[in-house]
């Protein structure tokens, strides 16, 4: 980040939030989720688990939008998948499990950062983003795709004591570290939460995924278009119809 106490509170906290998009920025990404997309859908959607045509469809029509305005506030760094996110209203009554994001780079050496900006305001009753502040900073191995949480046990006691809701105004960024443990609220609301979300890496850093292979998870390098092309779902699938445990070993065969 450019600014020093965004940087200090991203490395601290695990994440930090500014305001990003204007009103016209936030009316423009949401009629063309509206041109795209059927909102009398149920639950939780997400562009990322969708086929390709459409992922890269929905990275396409978001990146223009969200580019300039990251430019300002972070150096270095690339945007590899742009998505937008949607919990509907009425059949989304349960908060999303709280989980971390897959590892996008090899985190000994490199941090990938997310970023969610809602395209309304968000509170504990629409679904707003919530965190467990500092859970980000231990050593951990990496998160192949589709992994499940691994601290799926402390799910309570992180909800009973230490899970923080993040209200956010419409167009309001927050940045997060790919290994903060997060969740959203239900949406309780009439109308559907909409948010578009990135993957931001750093400019010198692979793009490095996680997949199940031979009984185990095998980490390698791969080109950003794998982010656009996979077929994620497939591979999420693969996976549970594998049994555990599964190692987790890099790509040179190095148990991590
Ligand atoms: O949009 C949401 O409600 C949650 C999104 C989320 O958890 C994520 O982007 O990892």
């Amino acid at each position: 980040m450019r600014d020093a106490d965004l940087a200090g509170r991203l490395a601290v906290d695990g994440f930090c939030r500014l305001p990003l998009l204007d009103a016209e920025a936030v009316h423009g990404l949401t009629s063309r989720f509206d041109a795209l997309f059927d909102r009398s859908q149920q639950g939780f959607f997400s562009t990322v688990l969708q086929p390709s045509a459409v992922r890269r469809t929905a990275h396409d029509v978001i990146l223009p939008y969200i580019a300039r305005a990251l430019a300002l506030h972070i150096s270095d760094f690339r945007i590899a998948l742009c998505s937008f996110v949607a919990r509907f209203p009425g059949s989304d009554q349960h908060d999303l499990p709280l989980h971390q994001d897959w590892s996008f780079v090899d985190e000994r050496a490199a941090r990938s950062i997310s970023m969610w900006i809602p395209l309304q305001a968000v509170d504990a009753g629409n679904g707003c983003m919530t965190v467990v502040p500092g859970s980000h900073r231990h050593a951990q191995p990496p998160r192949a795709i589709g992994s499940g949480f691994r601290y799926r046990d402390l799910e309570p006691t992180l909800r009973a004591h230490h899970l923080v809701d993040l209200p956010m105004a419409s167009g309001e960024a927050v940045f997060f570290d790919h290994r903060l443990i997060h969740g959203s609220r239900s949406n309780a609301g009439p109308a559907t939460r909409l948010a578009v979300g990135a993957v931001l890496l750093p400019e010198s850093a692979p793009l490095a995924m996680g997949l199940p292979e031979g009984g185990g998870d095998v980490f390698r390098d791969v080109p950003d278009s794998f982010l656009l092309d996979a077929d994620l779902v497939g591979i999420i699938s693969t996976r549970h119809s594998n049994s555990r445990p599964r190692s987790f070993l890099l790509a040179n065969g190095r148990a991590r």
